[in-house]
């Protein structure tokens, strides 16, 4: 049978089940990668599950969210992030190597493996073509430990890629093109495999910038075949012998087809406040602007920064513009000290940030209230900047940069300069020095976990009750992302790895008193939350689920959810059922009841959930079916209260 190259990927690693759309199958997961912000409770969720060291081939702990600090909450996660990698047999990459994605990229990418990241940009590796996935942080520790990751076999979306880039447009524009086409709903349940004739000109790095914002479509993953391209970049990483070629069979097909003819394409920007609100530059060009951030993984090529320091070489941004270069890794920001670049954009104005995701996820560079802020980011959920009432653009680092040197709103075709052409680096810094090798299983073994004071144990948590008799606290609409649910920023990321805390956020952006009233009826059983169409889209963050648990959330009823939220909420042993009627959504209300009998049978038994609606009064009781579409597996992980009581259980069996 022909293959393409995601399905090449599926079946060299699958474990369990058949490769039909839909159904569970089990892959074997050959490397990890966690940052700082997942990465905590990545290794307290291996201490609580008794783990002495890693099955992977090789695991990787990035710090790369959390660098600011500005008093003990931070650093103490690191050192307590650096002695869990020597005792759990783990890589470490120290606060100021750099940002996971294009780190990993660089130096333990090899195409042909698959990669399962706590992140949910992890899926840029596709761009080498691996197989690679963000999860919940508790999915990556079960990889860790040695179970196989289970997921629902993918549709595989090809997406044919014709033609060449014309000037001025990039490979942020393609990604901003196919969210324009098909929403940030559009690759929910897919794999998006991009081939074609217009490959031969995206360098992998460009691929990078593709497959990091699948993300942003929902997609399981994105894979690029493993061409020419990616020879020549693990070549320039001195890697050559890693490379293997892998391209989908002649004859193969996918379940979804699309084609862009890449010579068409124009600069193009995401609107305030949806990555898929795409429009043409043109149409909003001559807003005035505040901020112009360039870097992310998003855009974290050498080449992305050295395009911004041509375009403003020997110029100045315009007085009022934050011109923000958040460089992505320590190597590459050598690369631009060696080149020049970095002399050329602090001479435009520039103000230059360490190594690392800064202000992608609101810790630093926040922009003024209401202003405009041009990011090269992947994404622009509310509030995500660190600003409430924040107006985000997601664009190219050439609109960014055009637009820095204007103050406006501006397509750099029209600067009437020539596209500048950026030359291959004369001598490529390659270093690992500040890339920890795990110790041996001897040594580990002797090494104490150091746990500041910050750093809280897991909370317990029980199974699931027979029957839900339970009132609804909060009621919100399509597309919620986990930026919504709990929040980033320097508020509230340094308490990734305190649960109690963490949780007087969850969902203060919209409801302020929502932990308030989520503690008061605690002891009362817990609570309901009612959810639209891509219920936790976004970050894969495991604290949009297990915060809200620890506040007393059960169930969540949504039209839809987005895969990675939806796998955290069963961890935590959240329930997740769907409308069947996605009209019934509106017979719920705020403070209403929901009550289901005898819910384990009705889970065992059924997809079909029955439930009544009854107002605070009990005057009005409303029959309404619920659906799920959970494996036996979820289930057990359900019943049992989450994944760590399960693995628990399991362990007794044995
Ligand atoms: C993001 O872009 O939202 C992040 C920061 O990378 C997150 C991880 C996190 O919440 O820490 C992600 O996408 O998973």
């Amino acid at each position: 049978m022909s293959m393409n190259v995601a399905q090449k990927l599926i079946h060299s690693h699958l474990m369990e089940g058949v490769m039909t759309p839909g159904k569970e199958i089990a892959l074997k997961i050959d490397q990890t990668l966690t940052q700082d912000a997942t990465g905590t409770l990545v290794m307290l969720e291996l201490e609580a599950m008794g783990i002495i060291q890693v099955k992977t081939e090789c695991s990787v702990q990035y710090v790369d969210h959390n660098l600011i600090q500005e008093d003990f909450k931070n650093p103490d996660d690191h050192l307590f992030l650096q002695s869990a990698c020597q005792k759990f047999g783990v890589w470490f990459s120290r606060p100021g190597n750099g940002v996971s994605h294009p780190v990993h990229m660089q130096y333990f990418g090899k195409p042909g493996k698959t990669l399962l990241g706590s992140d949910s940009h992890t899926c840029a590796a596709g761009s080498i073509g691996m197989l690679a996935m963000g999860a919940g942080g508790l999915e990556v520790a079960m990889v860790m430990a040695g179970y196989p990751y289970f997921v629902k076999m993918p549709k595989i979306f090809g997406i044919k890629l014709t033609g060449k880039l014309p000037d001025w447009v990039s490979a942020k524009d393609i990604i901003l093109e196919v969210l324009r086409r098909h929403s940030v709903k559009g690759g929910v349940g897919c794999v998006l495999e991009y081939y074609g004739p217009g490959l031969e000109y995206l360098s992998a790095m460009d691929r990078h910038v593709i497959a990091n914002m699948g993300a942003e479509l929902g997609a399981t993953a994105t894979v690029f075949p493993s061409d020419e391209q990616v020879r020549i970049f693990l070549a320039e990483e001195g890697r050559e012998n890693d490379w293997e070629e892998l391209v989908a069979d002649k004859d193969a097909t996918y379940d979804l087809n699309d084609e862009i003819d890449l010579s068409t394409l124009v600069p193009l920007i995401a609107r305030p406040s949806s990555p898929d609100n795409v429009v043409p530059v043109t149409e909003i060009e001559g807003e005035d602007i505040y901020q112009a951030y360039i870097g992310s993984s998003a855009n974290p090529g050498y080449r992305d920064f050295a395009m911004s320091a041509l375009i403003v070489k020997g110029k100045q941004i315009a007085p009022q513009i934050s011109y923000d270069i958040s460089p992505t890794s320590r190597t590459i920001l050598e690369d631009l000290v060696n080149e020049g670049h970095l002399a050329e954009m602090i001479h435009a104005g520039a103000r230059i940030h360490q190594a690392g995701c800064n202000g992608c996820i609101g810790m630093g560079q926040a922009p003024a209230t209401q202003a405009n802020s041009l990011r090269t980011t992947p994404r622009n959920f509310p509030g995500r900047s660190g600003t409430l009432e924040d107006r985000v653009f997601l664009c190219s680092p050439e609109t960014a940069t055009a637009s820095a040197l204007t103050g406006k709103i501006t397509d750099p075709r029209k600067l009437g300069m020539p596209y500048p052409t950026v030359s291959a680096v004369k001598r490529h810094a390659i270093d690992k020095s500040m890339l920890q090798s795990p110790l041996s299983s001897e040594q580990a073994q002797k090494v104490p976990l150091i746990k500041g004071p910050n750093i809280a144990s897991l909370p317990k948590l029980s199974e699931l009750s027979q029957a839900i008799n339970l009132p609804v606290l909060l009621k919100v609409g399509d597309n919620i992302s986990t930026d919504t649910i709990m929040p980033a920023g320097v508020r509230v990321l340094p308490y990734r790895s305190n649960i109690p805390k963490i949780s007087e956020f969850v969902y203060d952006i919209i409801d302020r008193h929502y932990h308030v009233r989520a503690q008061a009826q605690h002891n009362e059983g817990g609570h309901v939350i009612i959810g639209g169409e891509n219920y936790g889209q976004g970050s894969s963050r495991e604290h949009a689920a297990l915060a809200p648990r620890y506040l007393g959330l059960h169930l969540v009823i949504a039209k839809s959810f987005a895969r990675i939220h939806l796998q955290n909420l069963i961890n935590f042993g959240i329930l997740p059922l769907t409308f069947c009627d996605a009209t019934d959504y509106d017979k719920i209300m705020m403070d209403d009841y929901v009550v289901i009998e005898a819910l384990h049978q009705a889970l065992d038994l059924s997809s079909e959930v029955n439930a009544f609606v009854m107002n605070k009064n009990n005057d009005q009781n409303v029959r309404i079916l619920l659906r799920h579409d959970l494996s036996k597996r979820q289930i057990d992980i359900l019943k049992a209260g989450g994944l760590i009581n399960w693995v628990r259980e399991q362990s007794a069996l044995k």
